[in-house]
């Protein structure tokens, strides 16, 4: 280990009471070594005057060092259609990255101020533990062992994916293809993802035959399996989608299925765990945008909205009974989310329409129209 990452480490330990441990070399995110909790974070910094009023800002918390330093560290994958995609400049486009700006919005009141930091999924995790990224925005999967024994914590559900499979129709498969037609297939994936595991549980379940073939990043799982090298890909289906929506070359046709996933994955914010005033900070972050969402409040319309705004958007807004200051953040903080990025309808919209991703009818609706996002009131 070189001096400034020990260093790093050790403000790590001191500030927030969290030890460390490097993911396991198995590359797979869900056996890593997990981070041990040594001590509980100071909490609640000074008696408050009435229990409507409390100062819950942790001290040593991310979000200090994150209003310190002026820049989120926040962990893409960089090659994922719609979600992470990093551009010949050097930009990043995508809705887990408008995620990252919406955050940096409410935290430093400048979405522009996100260092995008790459990673595969088996470097994730190690990336929070280390300190290298202050949160992940990478369609990762909120499951038991991540939540306890990896060491993360998790916020709201971004996007409600499930794992599907892909394949070529002139092999013989169709929408209507289900996992035991699998049998005797080449099945590529990435390592480090709840994806290897699940194919594997299913096939064992379907009584398919399957060898799995895993990969670092999914440009290497794209380009064998457009060569030939694996029958079948799998991975989250928004990522199938995106993929067959960029790369399905004129002589081939890729089909998705089953139409039922044979796995829920639920997507959205990651960081390391114990750090309730960072959750907060993040969690209602995306909370605000749901909300304003509901209310059909956009970037556009935002500053209008809130020159006459009532109850729980003037709320939102920073105006009467807001409850922003006292976690942390500025009066505006939200207000700057919606301004700066969007709502979540609109930062759905612009990332994911474009590859054939739509909310209607899907889990991604609001509840409301019978899908899943939700929020628990701004009161
Ligand atoms: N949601 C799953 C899968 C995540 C994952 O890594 N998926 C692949 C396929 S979409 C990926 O992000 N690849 C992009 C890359 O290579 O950076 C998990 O959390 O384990």
């Amino acid at each position: 280990m070189n001096k400034s990452k020990f260093l790093k480490l050790l403000a790590m330990f001191l500030t927030i009471g969290v030890v460390a441990a490097a993911c396991g070399s198995d590359s797979d995110g869900d056996d890593a070594a997990p981070a041990t909790t040594a001590a509980a974070p100071a909490t609640t910094a000074a008696a408050p005057a009435t229990t409507a009023e409390v100062e819950v800002v942790q001290s040593g918390s991310l979000l200090d060092t994150v209003q310190a330093r002026g820049t989120l560290n926040c962990g893409v994958s960089g090659s994922a259609v719609a979600f992470s995609e990093t551009q010949a400049d050097g930009s990043v486009t995508g809705i887990d990255a408008d995620f990252c700006r919406a955050v940096a919005a409410a935290v430093l009141g400048d979405a522009g101020a996100v260092n995008f930091v790459a990673l595969t999924a088996s470097e994730r995790f190690t990336a929070v533990q280390t300190g290298d990224v202050d949160v992940l925005m990478r369609n990762t999967t909120w499951t038991q062992s991540r939540d306890s024994s990896v060491g993360m914590d998790f916020g709201p559900t971004t996007y409600y994916d499930g794992q599907q499979l892909m394949a070529r129709v002139s092999d013989g498969f169709s929408g209507s293809s289900t996992v035991a037609d699998t049998d005797g297939s080449v099945v590529c994936t990435n390592v480090g993802t709840t994806t290897e595991k699940n194919i594997a549980e299913a096939a064992l379940l379907a009584g398919a035959e399957i060898t799995l073939l895993g990969f670092e990043t999914s440009d290497e799982v794209y380009e064998t399996f457009i060569a030939g090298g694996c029958d079948i890909t799998t991975t989250d289906g928004s990522a199938l989608v995106g993929r067959k929506a960029k790369q399905q070359p004129a002589d081939q046709e890729w089909v998705i299925f089953p139409a039922t996933p044979i796995s829920k994955e639920p997507l959205g914010p990651t960081y390391g765990q114990n750090d309730s005033a960072w959750a907060d900070a993040v969690n209602w972050t995306v909370y605000s945008m749901i909300i304003m969402d509901e209310y059909g409040v956009t970037s556009a319309n935002i500053d209008a909205t809130c020159a006459t705004a009532e109850a729980e958007v003037a709320r939102l807004c920073g105006g009467d009974g807001e409850l922003q200051t006292a976690m942390g953040l500025s009066a505006d903080a939200f207000r700057q989310v919606i301004k700066q990025v969007g709502s979540y309808g609109e930062v759905y919209d612009r990332n994911l329409n474009p590859v054939g991703l739509y909310r209607d009818g899907s889990a991604n609706a609001g509840w409301l129209d019978g899908g899943l996002i939700y929020s628990p009131p701004a009161r």
